[in-house]
């Protein structure tokens, strides 16, 4: 009989919408951890959907699926990762950038980061450097976080710093940025405050950087 963790990685891996919630559900009655069920179960499944993709065994069809059977699970993994009723200790606006359709990493820091304490304002998916501005202009949050899943888009994150500063609002929003295939040193490149590899480090990235 397989683990519970590799029952929750193959249910994502199937693009099973209805068993994976139902086995995250089952991992909690069990006593595992909301950290465990995500990346000893989910995120196992995820990377073995991007292996099989890039294998050429998985297409675009089966990967939406299996993105599908995530959202599932994260829907019940929210409450565990989310505290609410609580002051803000800050603001940040969370967006995917321009080009780039990948949103479930975004989805997750957002989470870790309401978890900590933080509000969150979600600017979607494929969103334009000046957007990016305005919510930086708008005074309402500290911390701009940029998420990118492909090298082509990647560059998008180096024309929003750039668009942040052109417009003055650089100066009012620490940046922070993340995404499979960003690096330390392509966030020091491109002028960004600070990366972080995963949800975890992106929390304690944004507590750094406002110091709360
Ligand atoms: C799911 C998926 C899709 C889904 C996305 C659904 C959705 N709503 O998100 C769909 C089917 C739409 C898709 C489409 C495409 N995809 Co795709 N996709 C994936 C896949 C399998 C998983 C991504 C994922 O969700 N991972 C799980 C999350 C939790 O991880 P994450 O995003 O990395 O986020 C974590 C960290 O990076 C970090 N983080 C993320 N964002 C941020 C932001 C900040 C501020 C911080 C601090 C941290 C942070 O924290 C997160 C949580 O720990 C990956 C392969 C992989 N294993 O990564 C390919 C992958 C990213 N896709 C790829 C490709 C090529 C494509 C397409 C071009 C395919 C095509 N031919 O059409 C299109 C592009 C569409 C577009 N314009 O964006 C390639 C990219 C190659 C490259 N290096 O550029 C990958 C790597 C697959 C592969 N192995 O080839 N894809």
């Amino acid at each position: 009989m397989a683990s519970l963790f590799e029952q929750l990685a193959r249910a994502v891996i199937d693009g099973n919408n209805k068993v994976t919630p139902q086995l995250v559900s089952q991992a909690f009655q069990e006593g595992i951890s909301a950290e465990d069920v995500l990346n000893k179960g989910l995120l196992a499944g995820m990377e073995e959907v991007g292996r099989l993709f890039k294998a050429e065994e998985y297409y675009v069809p089966e990967v939406l699926l299996s993105a599908r059977a995530m959202r599932a699970a994260m829907e019940v993994l929210r409450p565990a990762l989310v505290k609410s009723g609580v002051e803000p200790k800050g603001r940040v606006a969370l967006g995917t950038v321009k080009g780039d359709l990948h949103d479930i990493g975004k989805d997750l820091v957002g989470m870790m980061l309401e978890g900590g304490g933080y509000q969150v304002k979600d600017l979607g998916r494929d969103v334009a450097p000046r957007d990016f501005v305005e919510a930086a202009l708008s005074g309402e949050v500290q911390v701009v976080g940029l998420s990118a899943l492909l090298t082509t888009t990647m560059e998008n994150m180096r024309a929003t710093i750039k668009a942040l500063e052109e417009s003055g609002a650089r100066e009012k929003v620490k940046v922070i940025v993340g995404g499979a295939p960003v690096t330390e040193a392509y966030a020091e490149e491109i002028g960004a405050d600070g990366y972080g590899e995963d949800a975890v480090s992106a929390l304690e990235k944004v507590k750094e950087l406002i110091g709360a």
